[in-house]
């Protein structure tokens, strides 16, 4: 394939399809320096519906086979439900074509090894989609952590909160399933939290977990009832490497919050917290300050912020996928090592199969 111009192809039209094919529109006009990209090829499985997104998303043909999509292409971006992502992702990975799979890389700790072994032999690049590493406020915070702003951190809180299941007559999907999900809120969000743990801090080395579903059986299309076998909710007390002690919760159940993506550190000289809701703020109390300050992190030296807007001019959601898609092209353009990987992916996973084997077991479980 070309190497000034990256061939894409996009498994998957639905949210995630359309938050990556925005990214890849914004590239040359806020990052003329990453990579051309020419959008060549969107797969699914239905070819009409495939049309029809491949004309909204600028994408040029449809296929409805990802081994005819992968042949095509020299990246593929798997986007799909989770249990689309183990084998399109290793057999491109084994074609030599860089991947960006979305989150949780597998629905199964199995798949997501499988996963980063093919990375690991393979010479493409492949990312895993934390795209939350990509907000302003989340690097800000990591270098304040990494250069010892905050002295020892003792403490992580980490929430991801939802409230799409709390009505009993929404929806059946494919969330709800354990053989396309694997997990519910544990692997959909609560993965999100993991990442930004031992993004930001360190390494999660025991846990201790429980989970829960609220309503067992939901309305499908058709008229019937479907089950529901993934949980709704999950919380989780777990040891870092560092010594620090964190706690997670993550739901789809929590009546008011929309999208709380939040994360809260502690360190014996100071402390951060964020919430995704204020995206573009961190609040940060250093040394001896009294209360915490509300950084509007917008400035042009904070992170990202030179490609968009003057301070103040405030950025979105969607900001997050066209950092991340510019630093995964970069990687693939160049050859070069991207974090996070598909290892990142699979260390993830192996922390929420702990939690899930310390809920069957109701006891604490080491990594
Ligand atoms: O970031 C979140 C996801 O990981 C999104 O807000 C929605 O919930 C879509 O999947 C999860």
């Amino acid at each position: 394939m070309s190497t000034d111009t990256l061939s894409v192809g996009v498994l998957g039209y639905g949210f995630m399809g359309k938050a990556h094919a925005n990214a890849l529109g914004r590239l040359p006009l806020f990052f003329p320096d990453a990579p051309d990209v020419s959008l060549d090829v969107l797969c699914g499985r239905d070819a009409e519906a495939a049309r029809e997104a491949a004309d909204r998303f600028g994408f040029a043909d449809v296929e409805t086979d990802w081994r005819d999509a992968i042949e095509r292409v020299d990246v593929f971006y798997d986007l799909g439900p989770n249990d689309v992502h183990v084998e399109p992702s290793i057999h491109a990975l084994e074609a030599g074509v860089h991947v960006l799979c979305e989150k949780p890389l597998a629905p199964t700790l199995d798949g997501a090894e499988r996963m980063a072994d093919a990375a690991a032999e393979s010479d493409a690049v492949a990312a895993t989609g934390f795209n939350y590493r990509y907000v302003p406020a989340i690097e800000y915070a990591r270098r304040l952590i990494a250069d010892g702003v905050l002295g020892d951190v003792r403490h992580v809180r980490a929430r991801y909160l939802q409230d799409w299941l709390v009505d009993p007559d929404a929806p059946w999907s494919w969330r709800l399933d354990a053989e396309s999900a694997g997990t519910g809120a544990l692997g959909d969000l609560g993965a999100h939290s993991i990442d930004l743990v031992q993004f930001l801090v360190d390494d999660v080395t025991a846990v201790s977990g429980h989970r829960t579903t609220f309503v067992d059986e939901r309305p499908d299309d058709d008229g019937t009832s479907r089950p529901v076998t993934v949980d709704d909710a999950f919380s989780a007390q777990a040891e870092l490497a560092n010594g620090a002690t964190a706690t997670f919760e993550a739901t789809r159940c929590a009546t008011g919050h929309k999208n709380t993506n939040a994360i809260e550190v502690e360190g014996t000289e100071g402390a951060v917290r964020f919430d995704l809701e204020r995206l573009n703020e961190l609040d940060v109390l250093r040394g001896d300050d009294r209360g915490f300050e509300t950084v509007l992190v917008t400035d042009p030296e904070d992170p990202y912020v030179e490609h968009w807007w003057p301070p103040g001019h405030t950025i979105g959601w969607e900001h997050t996928f066209v950092h991340e898609n510019a630093a995964f092209l970069r990687a693939a353009a160049d050859g070069e090592d991207y974090d996070p990987g598909f290892d990142t992916g699979r260390d993830v996973q192996r922390v929420v199969d702990a939690i899930q084997r310390s809920d069957e077991r109701r006891e604490w479980v080491s990594l």
